[in-house]
């Protein structure tokens, strides 16, 4: 759990030039910045998210501040112009006593505030047809939102995200270095399901490398919990960790999705929890984000999307073993094992899209049809 010391009221203080800091509390559960949610006493501010940045993550993160302000400019901007627009809100950054938009602490790390929208709640796990629904229509209003952003406005905040030929080259060194590994069963089928797979690892990359996808603005991480639900209707508010949005491909956007909303018992299931692939939830979210999605960014490319739906469970799999075979210095853990834990669910998860390929490709196919008949 994040701690909450006598340097983080100060920073907090930093961000509160009108009024006093009533609390401060760690919030959310990010797997890589510290989040505090804090309390003001001045009525124009009442509250703040406080963010430390990762500089493990993101060894630039003036870059962040930066894309920020530039995506939450032209946002708000279109929101200005456009009352139809006005459907998701979006925090503002606070700026500190200074007038900056961020502030260093005495080691260098980098902390920044944002406005906290009241009224809304996140969830960790999947719980019915209507919140995939919302779901899906939030990420297309986003990705219609910054469909005119250009692509070369934004840094590439953390490169090579998404290149999951990377990622296991990464692993590949981990394991190496590693030397011989514990007997167990969870890291026995991690190992051999990777292997196995090592051929299908390139597929979207190698789309993106010949331009067969084009490379438009994308959230990066748009998982169940980056998701703001009105507390009292239910209705999608606002897609926020905006870190890591940056060009890419949408078909990554839409498969981080679902992999974490088709998953109900979510990244971390205790023992025996099985773990699937809920084609009901998939198709609900689908339907609605293709519904949602304007006329501007058409999703030309769906052939892919099922290798992306594949694909992104297997790599953010290879993603969390590396990490614990690297001892866990990457994403936040609760526990020594988490993070095979964590391997172990998304690659079983990408198991079972595989087992549903063809009900997922005739969904695809049947759902784009749809949308061209409107
Ligand atoms: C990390 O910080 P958080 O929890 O929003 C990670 C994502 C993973 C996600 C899995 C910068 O996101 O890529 O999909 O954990 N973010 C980064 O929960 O590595
Ligand atoms: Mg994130």
């Amino acid at each position: 759990m994040q701690a909450v010391t006598e340097a983080t009221q100060e920073i907090a203080r930093a961000f509160v030039p009108h009024g006093a800091v009533l609390g401060i509390h760690p919030h959310g559960r990010g797997l890589i910045n510290d989040t505090y949610l804090v309390s003001t006493d001045n009525p124009g501010q009442p509250r703040l998210i406080l963010q430390r940045i990762n500089r493990r993550a993101f060894p630039e993160p003036e870059l962040i501040i930066a894309n920020l302000r530039t995506l939450l400019e032209h946002i708000h901007a279109r929101q200005r112009h456009d009352p139809r627009e006005r459907d998701l809100r979006f925090p503002d950054l606070c700026p500190a006593h200074d007038g900056r938009d961020f502030i260093l602490d005495a080691e260098g790390a980098l902390w920044r505030a944002l406005s906290y929208l009241e009224n809304t709640c996140t969830f960790d796990k999947p719980d019915g047809l209507p919140r995939a629904a919302e779901t899906g229509f939030a990420l297309a209003r986003f990705h219609t939102l910054v469909s005119d952003l250009d692509t070369r406005s934004l840094h590439d905040t953390r490169p090579d995200f998404h290149n999951t030929p990377r990622h296991l080259e990464r692993f590949d060194r981990a394991r190496a270095a590693a030397g011989p590994l514990p007997e167990s069963e969870d890291l026995g089928f991690c190992l051999s399901f990777i292997g196995a797979r090592r051929r299908l690892a390139g597929q979207l990359e190698a789309a993106r490398l010949k331009g067969e996808l084009p490379v438009r603005v994308i959230h990066g991480d748009p998982k169940l919990n980056n998701f703001l639900f009105d507390e009292t209707d239910g209705h999608a508010v606002s897609l926020i960790d905006l870190d890591t949005v940056k060009p890419g491909l949408l078909q990554h956007d839409v498969a981080d999705c679902l992999r974490s909303c088709c998953n109900r018992v979510g990244e971390s299931p205790g023992l025996g929890e099985a773990v699937r692939f809920d084609l009901e939830i998939c198709r609900m979210l689908l339907q609605h984000y293709f519904a949602a999605l304007g006329d501007r960014t058409p999703f030309s490319d769906t052939d892919l999307l099922y290798a992306a739906i594949r694909l992104i469970p297997f790599e953010l799999g290879v993603r969390f073993l590396t990490d614990y075979l690297e001892g866990n210095h990457y994403f936040r853990i609760e526990y020594p094992e988490q993070n095979l834990v964590r391997a172990t669910t998304q690659l079983r998860l990408s198991a079972e899209i595989e087992l549903s390929e063809k009900d997922i490709k005739e969904m695809i196919g049947e759902l784009v049809m749809d949308k061209k008949q409107d």
